[in-house]
């Protein structure tokens, strides 16, 4: 059908009724969805509506056949709350699911119930859920981040697969943020990284409509933005009015050679056309209402009454613009690809490899095993050896620290391995600088393009990646999150260093595997069992400090590590000892001490929660017998959770309070993890058990105190 498509109030904006048509179009869906879902955030989605026609149908290169193409332009929505605009855009171009399931991503039926249950139209994107969301966003400007590392991975994949002639990866980054974004820390780290490391793939659109939540955005942000990213710098272009078409695509065409990463600053309205609503907060997460919804349609010069309504001509755009050149630049990728593969067989054998999520053969071949006879081995100094070993074999492997890579032990020192530098991004080691936040949202972006990450900082640190972390579990990404320095033990730096509630905490986040090995060994089997998993993040906690080899020729396998937990020494089931990482030693010193005064105990090493939580109940119940409930547990760590393994009738050895600044032998006596703590707390648990009186506080307090 044919609706009467003129700009209404827009009357001195440039571009043809072929463009309002389709602007108005993702305007109303926009206007309709919120109204009908009583829900969500109309105002920036359709105010940028002109941008999402634009940059859709004028420059991204987008398969809509296959949102899965690997050289294809990424749009990440950072402003995630502006939701419907990303679901009025995929709606629209009609793309598909996948190259093997034809059917819609964004039906109209899911837009018609826009945050309800089962509607892929979530309150804000989620990449997973909904084909074709790049990215899950919706903390403010967390998509951003991440979208700095779909570019370094574009540089990074460019360089290492790319030939004369055979461009395999030259896709760019668009990414939109609102005022919201640009005053989050996270985005300023990021920008600051994506400037530093002259992205030239990256672009951001921000939408500068000066309204946020509270209301003008003089109530808290005055600084000259475009001044920052100058300085930063960035290419930084201006649009004075997001409806003047002519601007917004001259922007897009001067970012695209500008040589560095770009920052489109774009003014809009926020709610255009909604009478008493538009430029104000209110447009930012109100339904508009019934009469200034029909205002604002009016405006558009759209029948006031209609709703959902997509006429042809809108889809035609979408099929003509986006369609047309996204299909045309997939077949001559497809042809090129093709004879990239004839001559050059291994790199296209590696391409699919990784672009499967798949391991070279043979890639864990050579990991280090670790003896007594070596002596004592830190946690990290453990890593890094196996590190390495995998590194050399996975080259899409890349790790990088927050300016801590001499502390974390995460630097890949074999020859091949490189830095990602400027310039020059076929290295393997990143240096994100002491930018954890972005360093953590990179990564999700990194993982997202097919790359395994690596991130790495103190454990301590590891709450200023909090958000972005949470992101890479809720969308199950590969990212592998290095936290040394792993408890108290971290010694002398105090307590602002020392981890206390951290372990509890990562614990906590559904879909995250938490990982705190207990010698060289289990570091070894650490690895071995994590780069496999591919469903979701790992966090790998390493100690700081030098930890005893266990002979594994008088205890059990390293290899049990990855059950998550495992017997590792019995001599009897008086009692149950179970440690995680250093505390482990302990354990079995304490578990021979008491051997000696003819009380045998089983020692479990319990290195991943979320890993032993996933074995059957005839398993942990093989480790950790229900009738067996005299036990101890033992972690240099806040001591939240632990009575899921310890039981009622458990001592629990953990820290309650805040660590200190000591050396960490000082410490470890001071607040209780000494093997003959442990072996006194064994007693007190036997004793209780006879008597009845097991009580963690009263017995925590006589266990420090032995
Ligand atoms: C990290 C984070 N803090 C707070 C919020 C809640 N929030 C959602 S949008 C927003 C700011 C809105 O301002 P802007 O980005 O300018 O969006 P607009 O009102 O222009 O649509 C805030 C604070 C959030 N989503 N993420
Ligand atoms: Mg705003």
């Amino acid at each position: 059908m044919t609706v009467r498509a003129e700009n209404g109030a827009l009357a001195d904006s440039a571009g043809s009724a072929a463009d309002w048509l389709p602007i108005n179009t993702i305007r109303t869906l926009v206007i309709d969805a919120v109204q009908q879902a009583q829900s969500g955030h109309p105002g920036a989605a359709m105010a940028l509506a002109p941008v999402g026609h634009t940059l859709w149908n004028d420059v991204l290169r987008y398969d809509v056949s296959d949102p899965g193409w690997l050289n294809r332009d990424r749009f990440v929505l950072s402003a995630g709350h502006a939701s419907m605009l990303v679901y009025s855009l995929l709606h629209l171009a009609q793309v598909r699911r996948s190259a093997h399931d034809s059917a819609l991503a964004v039906p109209l039926a899911d837009i018609k119930r826009f945050r309800q249950l089962g509607s892929v139209c979530a309150g804000h994107p989620e990449h997973g859920l909904t084909p074709g969301i790049e990215c899950t966003t919706g903390p403010l400007s967390t998509g951003a981040g991440a979208s700095v590392g779909m570019a370094m991975a574009g540089k990074w994949l460019a360089s290492h697969f790319n030939r004369d002639g055979f461009p395999v990866f030259d896709y760019r980054v668009y990414a939109v943020l609102g005022d919201g974004c640009m005053m989050e820390g996270l985005g300023s780290e990021a920008a600051s990284l994506a400037g530093h490391l002259r992205l030239s793939n990256l672009c951001w659109i921000y939408d500068s409509n000066a309204v946020t939540i509270e209301g003008p955005t003089d109530l808290a942000f005055t600084e000259d933005v475009a001044a920052r990213f100058t300085a930063y710098g960035w290419h930084v272009g201006f649009v004075a009015d997001v409806n003047d078409l002519a601007a917004l695509r001259a922007a897009y065409a001067a970012a695209a050679v500008a040589g560095r990463p770009s920052l489109i600053v774009v003014r809009s309205i926020i709610g255009i056309g909604a009478p008493t609503k538009q430029g104000t907060a209110a447009a930012h997460s109100e339904p508009l209402g019934v009469a200034e919804a029909q205002a604002a349609k009016r405006s558009y010069g759209w029948p006031q009454d209609a709703q959902f309504l997509v006429p042809d001509e809108a889809y035609a755009a979408f099929a003509a613009g986006v369609a047309a050149r996204g299909s045309a630049r997939r077949a001559g990728w497809d042809t090129m690809l093709a004879s990239y593969r004839s001559t050059y067989p291994a790199l296209a054998a590696q391409l699919d490899l990784m672009s499967a999520g798949e391991l070279p053969a043979g890639w864990d071949a050579d990991l280090p095993e670790f003896s007594p006879a070596d002596g004592e081995v830190a946690g990290r100094a453990a890593s890094q050896a196996v590190l390495n070993a995998v590194a050399a074999r996975v080259p899409w492997l890349l790790t990088g620290a927050s300016d801590l890579a001499p502390s974390t032990r995460t630097r890949l020192t074999f020859d091949a391995a490189g830095d990602f530098r400027p310039v020059s991004y076929g290295g393997q080691n990143l240096h994100f600088g002491a930018r954890e936040s972005a360093a953590a949202a990179a990564a999700n972006g990194l993982a997202l393009a097919g790359i395994r990450p690596v991130q790495a900082g103190f454990l301590v640190f590891s709450d200023f990646q909090r958000g972005p972390l949470r992101l890479s579990a809720l969308m199950g990404l590969p990212v592998v999150h290095i936290y040394s320095h792993d408890s108290i033990s971290m010694g002398e730096d105090g307590p602002t260093h020392q981890p206390v509630e951290h372990l509890a905490s990562l614990r906590a986040m559904p879909g995250l595997i938490d990982l705190r090995p207990a010698d060289a060994n289990e570091v070894t089997a650490a690895w071995r069992t994590l780069l496999p998993i591919t469903s979701g993040p790992v966090a790998l906690v390493l100690s700081k400090q030098e930890l005893p080899v266990i002979d594994r020729s008088r205890y059990a396998s390293a290899a049990g590590l990855a059950r998550g937990g495992y017997i590792l020494a019995e001599r009897g089931l008086d009692a149950i000892i179970i440690a995680s990482g250093s505390e482990v030693a302990l354990a079995i010193e304490a578990h021979e001490d008491l051997l000696a005064d003819g009380i045998g105990t089983r020692v479990v090493s319990l290195p991943s929660w979320a890993l032993f939580a996933r074995q059957d109940q005839a398993y942990r119940d093989l480790v950790l017998p229900p009738a067996v409930t005299a036990r101890v547990a033992v972690e240099q760590a806040a001591t939240l959770g632990w009575e899921r393994w310890a039981g009622n009738a458990g001592i629990i050895i953990g820290m309650r309070s805040f660590g200190a600044s000591a050396p960490a032998r000082d410490l470890r006596r001071h607040f209780g993890f000494t093997a003959e703590a442990i072996a006194a707390a064994v007693r007190t648990v036997i004793a209780g058990r006879q008597k009845d009186t097991g009580n963690e506080e009263i017995a925590s307090i006589d266990a420090a105190a032995g």
